[in-house]
């Protein structure tokens, strides 16, 4: 039988947590994905706290249900992000691009759990010793910032080597990739962009469009040359900058050309702008409520699991 721990810890209906997607993740989408059962977050990215009070006091107008915080650790403002969300009684917090370690020791005294995305087993033993709730071990299928490997392999391993439970990110969107994370030993997964394609992500229509459209194709990684991975779907900037990276431009020109990008997206300019989506992109097909989509994804996975799926899964 596969059993879920990640229901009962977050105290939500579904084991499905939504990625932090800077600037796509606001009130919004988190109180939608919480109101369909899920784990909805707000995206901090590299917002100041002002902003990241202000989502979360929306979101308290959007739904009653537990909804947590997405800590971008290279964030200039990632320390008055954590005051924020330990004054704000946050329950729980994912956290990427980097180690959260340093501020373990703060949250757990003010009860916040948190979920640390990793993408290497070695870094997922050292965060559970500091006490870290559970992992979410993110394959390089994923959008956005990624490590090097793959769902299909992190997985197994992460579930072997810790205590705590692990949830499966990267490549997932659809009841299909949700069941075969359990079967590699997850207890939940996170879904990020499928749920750009939700109703109530924010983001421009035109970025929504890209995903709708993208095929198995699409996605490219740049950045690999300046040691900030950085999965998008190919336009003008991904050309231009793969182009750039073959050139042998230095990695803080590169880093000048990606500054910003994802807000022109966000805000439409999906050429010029970066647009951050995983593999899975080519696996959406439709815009949906997130209640929808996780009501699809649930459905799908418990009927493929078959006797496999307990009740409190
Ligand atoms: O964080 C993400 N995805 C992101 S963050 C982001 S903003 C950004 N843009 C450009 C460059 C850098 C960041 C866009 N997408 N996903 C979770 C994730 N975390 N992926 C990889 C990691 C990660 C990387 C290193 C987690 C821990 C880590 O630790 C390094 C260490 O200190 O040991």
């Amino acid at each position: 039988m596969i059993k879920s721990r990640i229901t009962s810890l977050l105290g939500i209906k579904y084991p499905v947590i939504q990625g932090g997607m800077a600037w796509l993740a606001t009130a919004e989408l988190a109180a939608a994905v919480s109101n369909g059962g899920g784990l909805g977050l707000i995206a901090a990215g590299s917002a100041p706290g002002t902003w990241v009070r202000e989502q979360i006091q929306k979101a308290r107008t959007l739904t009653s249900k537990p909804f947590g915080v997405n800590v971008m650790l290279l964030s200039p403002y990632v320390d008055e992000v954590i005051q924020i969300v330990i004054e704000e009684k946050i329950p729980v917090i994912t956290t990427g691009a980097g180690n959260p370690g340093k501020y373990m020791s703060a949250l757990k005294d003010a009860g916040v759990k948190v979920i640390p995305v990793v993408n290497a087993v070695s870094l997922a033993k050292r965060l559970e010793k500091a006490g870290v709730d559970a992992v979410i071990g993110e394959g390089m299928e994923a959008g956005g910032h990624i490590g090097t490997e793959t769902t299909m392999v992190l997985i197994p391993q992460l579930a072997d080597a810790l205590q705590v439970p692990v949830i499966a990110a990267g490549g997932i969107a659809d009841g299909r990739g949700m069941a075969a994370a359990f079967l590699l030993g997850a207890e939940g997964v996170q879904v990020g962009t499928r749920f750009i394609c939700a109703e109530e992500c924010i983001v421009h229509e035109d970025y929504k469009k890209m995903v709708l459209k993208a095929t198995d194709r699409s996605t490219v990684i740049t950045g690999q040359s300046t040691g900030h991975p950085v999965r998008v779907l190919k336009n003008k900037l991904a050309r231009q900058f793969l182009a750039a990276e073959a050139e042998g431009v230095s990695p803080a020109e590169l880093e000048a050309m990606g500054a910003g990008k994802l807000a022109a997206a966000f805000h439409g300019d999906v050429e010029e702008g970066s647009v951050m989506a995983g593999q899975a992109a080519a696996l959406v097909n439709r815009i949906a409520p997130a209640a929808e989509i996780i009501a699809e994804m649930v459905g799908t996975c418990r009927e493929l699991l078959g006797d496999r799926w307990t009740a409190d899964l």
